[in-house]
Order: C-alpha cells, then structure tokens, then sequence
C-alpha cells in the first residue's frame, strides 16, 4: 500500500459556486463511523504526532490548507491539503502531523471507527517498534 493515497473528489460547480459530495461505500473504502473537523488552529501550531492501530481516516480541507507530514517508518512524504477536491486516504501504520495551517483551514476527517484512545501510538519510538513488528 502506498504512503500518500490520493483520493480525488468530483467537483460539480455551475454558475452558483461548487459542490463536491462524499458517499460512503462509493468516495470512501470503509464504512464511515465518525466525522469531524479542525478548524480555528492558532497561528505557529501543528497538530497530530501519532499513528493509529486499526483507524481508516479520509482528509480533506474543505477550505484553506495544511501541510500534512506523512511517515510510514520506511518512507516519509509531506503532501499539501489545499483544495476541497483533494482528499488524502491514511490506513495503517502511520505517523501523521499537521503543520502550517492556513488561519482559515478547516480539516475535515471521515473516520472508520469511534474515537478510541487506546487506538493511538502517541510516541514515535514505541511507533517505529510497532512497524517492525
Ligand atoms: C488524526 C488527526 C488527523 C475526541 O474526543 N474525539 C475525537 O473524535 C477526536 C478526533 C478527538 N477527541 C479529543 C481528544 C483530545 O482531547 O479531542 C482532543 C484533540 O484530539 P487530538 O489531540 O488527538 O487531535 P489531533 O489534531 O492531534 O489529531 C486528530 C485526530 O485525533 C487523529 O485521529 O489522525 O487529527
């Protein structure tokens, strides 16, 4: 599987503005059971700095940008999320942060499981030893 999983959304404008839509089961490759979004980041701030066991998460700045550091202890990628057309797919082992938020980023992030904290890998060694195994 690759590190940086593109995922394009279809933008349908016409002369009101644009729409772009998410369908479970269609846009996303798992069943969606949490949504939610960041937004109002401070300036200088950068968020994330774990990986996650088991959770499917689908990324996309639906206004403004950051740059989204991606790191799969054999190879690192930093991709931009700046355009409401352009998700990013993050499945397995991957240490992911936030950085450079735009003042009017607003992330928002479809997620295949509920919020479990024992789900996250908060520190970067214990990260690494779980790639390794
Ligand atoms: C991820 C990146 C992209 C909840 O109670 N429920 C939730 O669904 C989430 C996502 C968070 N929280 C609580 C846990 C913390 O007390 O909200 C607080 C902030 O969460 P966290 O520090 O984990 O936020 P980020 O921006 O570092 O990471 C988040 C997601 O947690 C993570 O899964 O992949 O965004």
């Amino acid at each position: 599987m690759s590190l940086v999983q593109w995922v394009e959304l279809k933008e349908m404008g016409d002369e009101r503005g644009s729409l772009v839509a998410i369908e479970a089961a269609r846009t996303v490759p798992f069943e969606i059971m949490r949504t939610y979004f960041i937004y109002g980041t401070q300036p200088g701030v950068s968020r994330g700095f774990h990986a996650h066991r088991a959770l499917k998460q689908l990324a996309v700045c639906v206004a403004g940008r950051c740059l989204m550091h991606l790191d799969n202890g054999k190879e690192k990628a930093d991709v931009w999320l700046d355009s409401p057309t352009k998700a990013i797919l993050i499945e397995g082992l991957v240490w992911r942060e936030m950085h450079d938020f735009s003042p009017d980023c607003v992330l928002l992030v479809l997620a295949s499981e509920h919020y479990d904290e024992s789900d996250y890998i908060r520190d970067y060694q214990s990260f690494l030893k779980a790639v390794q195994k």
